[in-house]
């Protein structure tokens, strides 16, 4: 194991704009709040924190992650549940990936039920809220200090 790759964690579309309404389902904090939380928790590793509201940008960061990634954190939001080019992309991937969700999808209306992603996903976290991504990359430096593949 390469413990100088990063991890990426990568944030899809509208989540740019978190903390701004809906604070009963995802919380108060900012997307920026949430890359210092996971800045704090990753003291063993880099760490790309990104975020896009464009799948083939999504799609390029996580051919990058392929190429130079220890592991994936991702939130697809609602590519989740619609983009088998997501699907196909973290396939390739050869590491641990989380995907991750602030709200629990499950407890939500049912367009919010079935996600693709989970199909490839090492783990799942769903409904912890914004602290969630800190429990994640906990999560994942576990992962990659015993040596898990996806
Ligand atoms: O709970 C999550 O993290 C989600 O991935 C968020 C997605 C939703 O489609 C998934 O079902 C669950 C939606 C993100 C919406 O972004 C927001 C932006 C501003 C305020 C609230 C949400």
């Amino acid at each position: 194991m390469d413990i100088e790759k990063p991890i990426y964690i990568l944030n899809g579309p509208n989540l740019n704009r978190l903390g701004r309404r809906e604070p009963e389902i995802y919380g108060h904090a900012t997307l920026a709040e949430i890359e210092a939380q996971c800045r704090d928790a990753a003291d063993r590793h880099p760490v790309e924190f990104r975020q896009s509201n464009s799948e083939a940008q999504l799609i390029d960061w996580i051919h990058e992650a392929t190429d130079s990634g220890s592991g994936i954190i991702i939130n697809p939001a609602a590519f989740s549940f619609t983009s088998i080019a997501i699907l196909d992309a973290l396939k390739m991937f050869a590491g641990p990936i989380i995907e991750l969700h602030i709200s629990n999808i499950h407890r939500r209306e049912a367009i919010y039920h079935h996600s693709l992603v989970s199909k490839v996903a090492t783990a799942v976290i769903a409904g912890l809220g914004p602290t969630g991504y800190g429990v994640a990359l906990r999560a994942m430096q576990e992962m990659l200090a015993s040596g898990t593949k996806r």
